[in-house]
């Protein structure tokens, strides 16, 4: 019946209502005492992750179509991609502020500063090449929204493998939103003037950062894995699990149990 069917959004609406439910700007709103030590500086930046992570369920749960989801699938999606969300909100932060990564107004590091947390300056170097991508391509607002949309949308596509009718429709939905959100994208460079070529070459550069975000979520997954077992992030038992569950999934086909 036609009134359980989400009205259809034009491309144009569908990305008027994606930036409408940005998540806002977080402060870490502690004093940070420098110089950071390896415990601070993680203590500092699990923090600020912990309320950012409260305004991107709210966000998830706003993006026209995701709450219509089955629940699983909504859980399973934020479970695998919320590490990229996060780096790709620090990249949009950072991308007028060459050479620094804006986690929050009040915790600005440069990757010298890095060097207080072992490994941390390996994946500073990765989040600052990907956010000197973003600056190169003079990314715009739409098109940040519309990446970060897909981002989580696209996390789990090859996972679950459907088994029964409900999962199966699900799934159908999944896949209607995410082609909803690509001819938004495809809407928004639309609107830059470019020549065909351009557009499509444009399309093609910016998918393939995600790519290079993936990448970088797992590594930035690996090492939060160190640090927790270093004791350096305080996680509770449930987080611990779930990073645990990232962790093996990556390194899965690099050295199979
Ligand atoms: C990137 C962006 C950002 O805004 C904040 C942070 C803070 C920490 C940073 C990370 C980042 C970049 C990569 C870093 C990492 C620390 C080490 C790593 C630098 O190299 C992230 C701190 C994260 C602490 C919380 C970890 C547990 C969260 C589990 C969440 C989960 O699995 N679920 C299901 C909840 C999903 C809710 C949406």
């Amino acid at each position: 019946p036609r009134e359980l069917c989400p009205a259809v959004l034009t491309p144009e609406q569908l990305i008027s209502r994606i930036v409408e439910v940005e998540p806002p700007v977080v402060y870490l709103m502690e004093e940070v005492q420098k110089p950071f030590t390896e415990a601070s500086m993680m203590m500092a930046l699990t923090r600020l992750a912990d309320k950012e992570l409260v305004y991107m369920i709210s966000w998830a749960k706003k993006i026209p179509g995701f709450v219509e989801l089955n629940l699983f699938d909504q859980v399973h999606l934020l479970e695998c991609c919320w590490l990229e969300v996060l780096m790709l909100g620090l990249m949009w932060r950072s991308v007028d502020h060459p050479g620094k990564l804006i986690f929050s107004p009040d915790l600005i590091l440069s990757r010298e500063e890095g060097r207080c947390v072992e490994g941390f300056m390996e994946i500073c170097d990765l989040l600052l090449a990907a956010t000197s991508r973003f600056r190169e391509l003079k990314l715009q607002q739409e098109e940040y929204v519309c990446l970060k949309a897909m981002i989580l949308l696209n996390s789990n596509m090859c996972l679950v493998s459907p088994n029964s009718g409900e999962v199966l429709q699900s799934r159908g939905r999944l896949l209607r939103l995410l082609d909803g959100v690509t001819d938004a994208l495809i809407w928004a460079i639309a609107k830059t003037g470019l020549s065909f070529q351009q557009q499509s070459a444009r399309l093609a550069h910016l998918i393939m950062l995600l790519s290079h975000i993936r990448h970088v979520s797992n590594k930035g997954m690996g090492h939060l894995h160190c640090m927790t077992l270093k004791k350096m992030v305080p996680l509770y038992d449930l987080l611990l699990e779930m990073l645990e569950a990232h962790v093996m999934q990556s390194t899965r086909i690099s050295n199979p149990a």
